[in-house]
């Protein structure tokens, strides 16, 4: 849950990208960071990962987004394992998690990783005494660029039966991706002036 420290008057925010192994988790935050990078707000993308690539136990991006309301606020962007075997390692690192952006794959022949994905997500709520619609997360309908890429409205009938909020992505090439940080910050954050506070120093951290 969100760490408030109040003697040096400072919260983090940790938001966790799961999905689908592949799905494209690691390239929203590897967006964010190239994109933050320039305007120095972010600290290092730490990645760990496999020599091929995919994901090994997390990718972390801190991201400070200045002051508001006299308080410092920064996010915790991590990033977890997709593929199966990777479990327990996926679990660790969504512990304590303030909101979640599922990244699923908008590829047909991602449909059934997809859903298995989403019933791990289920149970790990489940785990945290929590139901779907209890706790704060969005979905990302990612590599809409592809050929292969569902409609939209076939894979909210089959994936988003909870009603969360969603955001299409092309997140190779950056649609999307502040969109959806954006939109998960919007459901973690309560307090109408403080969430627009906080959109606005998104987009100052990333000048968009
Ligand atoms: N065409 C296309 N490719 C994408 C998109 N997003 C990511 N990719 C590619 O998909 C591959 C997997 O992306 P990653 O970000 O590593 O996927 P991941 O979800 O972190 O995968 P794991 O760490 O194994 O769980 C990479 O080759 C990306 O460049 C997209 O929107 N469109
Ligand atoms: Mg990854």
């Amino acid at each position: 849950m969100a760490l408030f420290d109040h003697a040096h008057q400072r919260v983090v925010l940790k938001i966790v990208y799961c999905g689908p192994g592949f799905g494209g988790k690691t390239e929203n935050l590897a967006y964010l960071h190239r994109h933050a990078w320039r305007h120095s707000a972010p600290g290092n993308l730490i990645a760990l990962a496999t020599d091929t690539g995919r994901t090994l136990f997390f990718d972390l991006l801190p991201l400070a987004l200045g002051r508001i309301n006299g308080y410092e606020i920064a996010l915790q962007l991590y990033s977890v394992p997709g593929q199966t075997f990777y479990e327990a390692n996926r679990s660790r690192v969504m512990q304590g998690a303030d909101g979640i952006v599922f990244v699923a794959d908008s590829q047909a022949s991602m449909f059934a990783a997809n859903v298995e994905s989403l019933y791990d997500l289920n149970r790990m709520l489940q785990s945290w005494g929590m139901g779907a619609t209890e706790f704060p997360w969005v979905i990302q309908y990612n590599k809409r660029d592809l050929a292969e890429a569902m409609p939209i409205a076939d894979l909210q009938e089959g994936l988003n039966p909870w009603g969360v909020p969603c955001v299409e992505a092309t997140a190779s090439a950056g649609t999307g991706v502040v969109e959806t940080l954006r939109a998960i910050t919007r459901v973690v954050v309560g307090g109408l002036q403080t969430r627009a506070a906080l959109q606005q120093a998104i987009g100052a951290a990333l000048a968009v």
